[in-house]
């Protein structure tokens, strides 16, 4: 494993998607370089970023020669080069919470789209005010408060005991409601998720490229 660890991001630090992939690296302890990509300015689309990263998106690990995008494909690659219990678990041992999981993670990757975008990432890092939802996103925040709440319990910090990379995303989607009106046991979860210092690593990039 002695080869480079890069990991190329957006710039704004705003990506949920880079935010989980640095999360899975930083919880590895493995060093890497963090290399910016322009979204707005379409670099993603251009050489060479685009000849490295197959799918043209962000997040995209590079580790010596080998590239791979997809932020899961990334979690589960580190996963399986730097194996439990040695480092960090960033997915539950136990098969069936593992298959859960990763059924949070596709799902909250597919589905909910009025919700990110009625309450966008800046909602989500710079805590800004929205408009009132509309009912597509309304209908989406519920399904999302629904699945959280048949998951988490009063006083639960975590979704399966350990922590796993499925808190890190599943507390940001969540966060996407911090303005309006999440309840305070998944508040609760959200603010334990944040003040982990994989995740304060990211918070810390994020408002940096914000100053
Ligand atoms: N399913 C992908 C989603 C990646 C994604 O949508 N990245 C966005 C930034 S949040 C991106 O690169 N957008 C630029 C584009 O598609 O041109 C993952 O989990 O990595």
């Amino acid at each position: 494993m002695g080869e480079p660890f890069t990991l190329y991001v957006d710039s704004r630090f705003l990506s949920p998607y880079a935010l989980s992939a640095h999360v899975a690296l930083t919880e590895k302890g493995a060093p890497f370089e963090v290399r910016l990509v322009d979204l707005e300015a379409g670099e993603q689309r251009m050489r060479p970023y685009q000849c490295r990263a197959l799918t043209g998106r962000v997040p995209a690990l590079t580790h010596g020669d080998f590239h791979l995008t997809e932020s899961t494909a990334i979690a589960e690659y580190l996963e399986e080069i730097f194996p439990p219990p040695e480092h960090v678990r960033l997915y539950p041992a136990d098969p069936r919470d593992r298959a859960r999981a990763r059924q949070l993670q596709a799902w909250l990757r597919s589905d909910l789209a009025p919700l990110r975008e009625e309450r966008p990432t800046q909602v989500v890092f710079w805590n800004e005010q929205r408009p009132p939802l509309g009912d597509a996103a309304c209908a989406a925040s519920a399904k999302l408060l629904h699945a959280a709440e048949c998951l988490i319990g009063a006083g639960q910090t975590t979704l399966f005991g350990d922590w796993s990379l499925a808190d890190a995303d599943l507390a940001v989607a969540l966060r996407r409601l911090w303005r309006d009106d999440l309840p305070d046991t998944l508040r609760r979860y959200v603010q334990a998720q944040w003040e982990r210092p994989s995740m304060v690593r990211w918070l810390e990039h994020n408002a940096a490229a914000r100053a």
